[in-house]
């Protein structure tokens, strides 16, 4: 039963950029935004008001261009390749298709992507995409991806996820101890995590392979844990810019580099096979604990 002050809500806006945007209240005090352009979330609140995701000052909110922060869906392409980077499903308008309101459990949005002539004339194939966000004391995000057509398709698919913290350089991840993971910023060399805590003092990009479902993000500067539970995404990649990454990028400020990690629950390395008619599902949830 939730006793917060709050009354769950959901209200439909528009964003930056004029994007049509569903924000749902939660009774616990939490809030989330979420843009049907990419079907990409936003903004996630903590009840202390504090922001819990980073979205660059500089981002792009035009059509065609991804939006850099929040939590992009990255489908059917993980990085760079034959379609645009990270694939198309995050430069769509996706289509709200539920919304739930109840003051005694989650507040709960649903939205759909299915492929049509300017997805097929970029990768063939037949889909729909289904995105379950569900926002209490926790923030649930379900990805189901179907194949509507009579091919197999292979694809990969994963939660592009912006974390604000405070400054990178007094963060660390928990759990990927021995882990084999790729470094992109090595020629993709495989190497194994040694440490139990995983510093991130500058650029870095790395994809965990078969990482365990629970994770932590420890942010020593604002004091926050992260803690990260994923289902159906066999890998998690670690990126930051750096500050010359960043000045690279045309939609970040170099200093923001300080300002956030992503860390990625995803099928990157392990990319995914769905049959026609099958549909593959994948989960995460995201928890936030202050230390007030
Ligand atoms: O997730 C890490 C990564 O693949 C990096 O290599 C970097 O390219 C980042 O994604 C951002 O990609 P984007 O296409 O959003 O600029």
């Amino acid at each position: 039963m939730n006793n917060g002050p709050h009354k769950s809500v959901i209200n439909r806006a528009q964003g930056p950029g004029g994007f049509p945007v569903v924000v749902l209240e939660h009774a616990s005090g939490y809030r989330l935004t979420i843009s049907e352009y990419g079907g990409q979330v936003l903004s996630w609140i903590h009840p202390s008001e504090r922001e819990l995701l980073f979205v660059s000052p500089t981002a792009f909110f035009e059509s065609g261009k991804a939006i850099r922060g929040g939590i992009p869906i990255v489908f059917p392409q993980f990085g760079k390749g034959s379609l645009p980077s990270h694939g198309f499903a995050r430069t769509k308008k996706w289509k709200v298709v539920r919304e739930q309101v109840r003051q005694d459990g989650p507040v709960a949005v649903g939205l759909r992507l299915q492929s049509d002539h300017s997805t097929e004339a970029l990768w063939p194939y037949q889909f729909a995409l289904e995105l379950d966000v569900e926002l209490s004391e926790t923030l649930l995000i379900v990805l189901r991806i179907m194949n509507t057509g009579s091919e197999p398709f292979t694809c990969n698919s994963a939660l592009h996820t912006y974390f604000a913290v405070g400054d990178v350089a007094q963060c660390h991840v928990v759990g990927l101890k021995g882990l084999s993971y790729v470094d992109f910023l090595n020629g993709r060399a495989r190497c194994i995590e040694e440490g139990s805590e995983l510093s991130v003092p500058g650029a870095m990009d790395r994809a965990y392979e078969r990482s365990p479902e629970a994770l932590a993000i420890h942010d020593r500067d604002r004091l926050c844990t992260f803690k990260i539970t994923k289902d159906g995404f066999a890998d998690t990649v670690v990126w930051n810019p750096g500050e010359e990454g960043a000045a690279a990028l045309s939609d970040m400020p170099a200093a923001a580099w300080r300002s956030m990690l992503c860390v990625e629950s995803g099928n990157v390395e392990s990319a995914i096979t769905v049959l026609p008619g099958e549909a593959h599902v994948s989960a995460q949830i995201l928890r936030a604990e202050i230390q007030q």
